[in-house]
């Protein structure tokens, strides 16, 4: 009996194709620039503690969704009222302590062990290390981003997904302490293959790192919504090995404008 609404089957087929056809473009719009959509193939350490961490919690999340699913399957395929006598009632468990018990504390275990594991490596990301190699301050402005290097060279960086963005440049196999600030508001500088979302805050100093092994180029943006051109806040590190990173600061030298930071806005 086909009574499921006025739409017959043919056309609920129909929307659903469609709907998967546009969520299939949506996908990949995405892919025309900016932020890959699934998952990057880490660079750093850092965005390999977190893939790795979203890996592990994703197993006991799959665990945990594979046993519930099989046990439900199994209540209702095994107690489907079909196979029962006419008027049975199953067993009671309403009120049973030992049970009651065991699904409060199993389920805090395992939350409490992923709240555990992810904060110790999270932890491990975004600290201000203590043996950099280099240190670049990151600031965080409506609508782009500054990076100054230890010898007072400042790269601006801005650009929508339509322009070029000027790449923050960093030396291959080298320890980079990044400290992030903010000028306005509060961005959040994200590279997902490099590092986590890092927050940028006026009058607050927030830490990360990177060290990157190979040359190449990574995109990343503004992950906090921070006014109307958010979206021309986009990323691009670039990774370079030392000859080329020491003639890349050669070039940049000859501009010590008379102010280093755009806005000393006091
Ligand atoms: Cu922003």
């Amino acid at each position: 009996m086909n009574s499921r609404g006025p739409l017959g089957r043919g056309a609920r087929l129909l929307i659903a194709l469609a709907g998967i056809a546009a969520l299939l473009f949506v996908l990949s719009a995405c892919d025309l620039g900016g932020v890959h959509p699934i998952f990057p193939d880490p660079v750093s350490a850092n965005g390999k503690n977190i893939y790795d961490t979203y890996v592990g919690i994703s197993l006991m999340a799959i665990v945990v969704f594979v046993g519930v699913e099989a046990a439900l399957l199994w209540v209702v395929i095994r107690y489907r009222r079909s196979a029962q006598p006419v008027g049975y009632v199953p067993p009671q468990v309403h009120g049973h302590t030992g049970l009651e018990i065991a699904w409060t504390i199993a389920p805090l275990v395992i939350v409490l062990a992923i709240a555990a594991y992810s904060f110790a490596e999270l932890q491990k990301d975004f600290q201000p290390i203590s043996n950099p190699q280099m240190t670049v301050i990151i600031s965080g402005h409506q609508f782009g981003w500054d990076y100054q290097y230890e010898n007072g060279v400042v790269v601006h960086q801005e650009g929508s997904l339509a322009a070029p963005v000027v790449p923050f440049v960093v030396p291959t196999h080298t320890l980079v302490k990044l400290q992030f600030r903010a000028t306005d508001v509060i961005h959040s500088w994200w590279v997902p293959a490099v590092s986590g979302k890092t927050d940028a805050v006026p009058g607050y100093d927030n830490f990360s790192w990177l060290k990157i092994d190979q040359t190449g180029q990574w995109r990343g943006e503004c992950a906090e919504l921070c006014g109307a051109g958010h979206a021309s806040m986009q990323i691009i590190v670039q990774a370079m090995d030392q000859p080329e990173f020491d003639a890349w600061m050669a070039k940049q030298k000859p501009a010590p404008s008379p102010s280093a930071s755009p806005s000393p806005s006091k």
